[in-house]
């Protein structure tokens, strides 16, 4: 993966696409918007950048792209979606400590899989900074 501009000297330790839709920011609960997002793990940040999926990855390592936002995993949870939350397949939840709750969802169970791994590694392994 490359490397984002915020953290130019930090290795990504995942990135994909990935389907991706707030459902609550700051405690309040938000109008669902999938978007297709080019997504990047990071040290305990994941990174979204809005875009036509595998095509924005290139652009990652330049300037040319910022992040469409950034999310903080330390303190989070993440866990399989509830039917109730999406009636998609393959949905993770994850809440961060700021309020924010996201759905992620790949259609592939693969890769969906790999994210939920990486996740719950990544949150554990930063829980106490
Ligand atoms: O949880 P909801 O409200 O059933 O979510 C669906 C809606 O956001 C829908 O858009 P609008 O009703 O705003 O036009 C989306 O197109 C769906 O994808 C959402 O549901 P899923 O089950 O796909 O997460």
């Amino acid at each position: 993966c490359p490397s984002s501009p915020k953290h130019p000297s930090t290795p990504s330790e995942k990135c994909g696409v990935l389907n991706v839709t707030k459902i609550t920011e700051n405690g309040k609960k938000v109008r669902k918007n999938w978007t297709s997002s080019w997504t990047v793990l990071q040290g305990s940040s994941l990174l979204f950048a809005k875009g036509q999926g595998a095509s924005t990855s290139w652009k990652f390592g330049s300037n040319q792209s910022k992040p469409e936002f950034t999310v903080d995993l330390r303190g989070g949870a993440v866990d399989w979606a509830s039917k109730d939350k999406s009636s998609k397949k393959h949905v993770i939840e994850l809440k961060t400590r700021q309020g924010t709750e996201l759905l992620i969802q790949s259609e592939i169970d693969s890769v969906i899989n790999d994210w939920y791994r990486a996740l719950t590694e990544t949150i554990s392994t930063h829980a106490w900074e």
